[in-house]
């Protein structure tokens, strides 16, 4: 392990505080969606930082973020490490930005040390993690993965009927002189710090989770069809009520779907009602289901459910249900957990396996590299709420495990590749 230190602990954190103001909300969470100003104009702060340390910045079709140290032999599959900079609505200071952040302070370091590695070395921003402004979430990284086509990605629209492609364009013309890299550009290997967003590492006093994979999710969108009437004259018998038919499938699911095990996780987070007025039937509502488990086959079984259920409970309206995502529980690379575990322990933090029952862009890129995760804690396991938090030390931790893990990977000159040697 390198005498030199890995991090500089007090700047990583005054530029995590110093980000957080970018879509600072007035009950001091963050409210930074994907391809919004405050996006933007956290692109050009963490530019501005790696700029400083000599990284060059770079962007793809699907609106990315890549701040590249130059490597030996640039012809080698490079090493990134990052998360994503937009945030939930009512979201926190950590989700994300503590994983960019710690993989900037860690390249930095390496940086300003004049270590050239052997390999680029990227920090990298994925688009639309959240998919709170644009569904689905995670955009960007299955667009570097080649899951999910550009034009599927451009054509979702938000709220107000912007598209992502409009906000795309906005990004790039915001950059002009940024380049473009291609999509799918190789990765050798990914790593990953986020808060843990669940309360296991803090009730075990563990600084350090070794993240063993991401349990299972699946997302729908479910419309229901109606016929608007006047909530006066229109008899009850006549009425093809939509949101009354949202109502009996709500309940249907939460009572069939979301009491299936302990372990299962069953959401309705959004509902639009068209015309939304308070005089008239209701002909039209669009709402999400997100649905997780760490057991494939359950995960599968209760998905399979979903449209029956919502058919069943629909008449005289009419249902259609789509699969936005369907992502199995996976496995990270033992290798890479191996060194994780390895560094904490050299460095003497506190550290358990854990899987991840949040969702995370290593999701992704772990189809097509090796990846893996290091957690931090947060406090009393709260995120996607204003008052999300961790501790300065826990943080700072979590770096100096990404950098160490940084260092043994960046400048070996072994492949990566899966079955192989890495590290050392
Ligand atoms: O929803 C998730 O699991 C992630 O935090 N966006
Ligand atoms: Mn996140
Ligand atoms: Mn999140």
């Amino acid at each position: 392990m390198t005498s030199k230190p890995l991090i500089n602990a007090d700047r990583l954190w005054a530029r995590l505080m110093s980000l957080a103001e970018i879509g600072v909300t007035p009950a001091g969470g963050v409210n930074r969606q994907a391809l919004s100003d405050g996006e933007i104009a956290a692109w050009r702060r963490v530019i501005g930082w790696a700029r400083e340390a000599g990284l060059t910045p770079s962007t793809d079709a699907a609106g990315n973020l890549f701040l590249t140290l130059a490597g030996r032999d640039r012809a080698m599959a490079p090493l990134l490490l990052g998360s994503h900079l937009d945030s939930q609505p009512t979201g926190g200071k950590f989700d994300g930005a503590a994983g960019v952040m710690a993989a900037l302070e860690a390249v930095v370091s390496v940086a300003e040390q004049d270590e050239k590695p052997a390999r680029d070395v990227i920090v990298v921003a994925w688009m639309n993690e959240e998919g709170s402004r644009f569904a689905p979430g995670m955009m960007g990284s299955e667009a570097f993965t080649g899951e999910r086509d550009m034009d599927a990605i451009r054509a979702a629209r938000d709220a107000d009927g912007v598209s992502v492609g409009e906000a795309l364009d906005r990004l790039h013309q915001a950059f002009p002189d940024m380049p473009h890299r291609p999509l799918g550009s190789s990765a050798g290997a990914y790593l990953e710090l986020h808060i843990e967003q669940g309360p296991l590492l803090e009730a075990a006093a563990c600084t350090i989770g070794v993240v063993t994979g991401i349990q299972g999710k699946k997302t729908f969108q479910v419309v229901v069809e109606g016929a608007e009437g006047h909530a006066g004259t229109l008899a009850q018998s006549e009425r093809r009520d939509a949101l009354a038919a949202f109502a009996r499938m709500a309940t249907g699911l939460h009572a069939e779907i979301g009491t299936l095990d302990a372990d299962i996780k069953f959401t309705i987070g959004r509902l639009f009602v068209e015309p939304n007025a308070p005089s008239v039937v209701p002909s039209r509502v669009s709402f999400s289901i997100d649905l997780r488990h760490p057991d494939n086959s359950v995960l599968d079984a209760a998905g399979a459910r979903i449209t029956a259920l919502c058919g069943r409970h629909a008449p005289p309206c009419l249902v259609t249900v789509t699969t936005l995502v369907d992502a199995p529980s996976n496995a990270f690379d033992p290798r890479l957990r191996e060194l994780i575990a390895q560094a904490a322990g050299d460095q003497e933090f506190p550290a358990m396996d854990i899987l991840s029952a949040a969702g995370h862009d290593a999701r992704h890129l772990a189809k097509i590299c090796p990846a893996a995760m290091i957690f931090i804690p947060c406090r009393d396991g709260a995120s996607h709420v204003e008052h999300e938090w961790t501790e300065p030390a826990d943080v700072a931790a979590g770096a100096c495990v990404l950098a160490q893990v940084l260092r043994e990977l960046a400048f070996t000159t072994r492949s990566f590749a899966a079955g192989g040697e890495v590290g050392g």
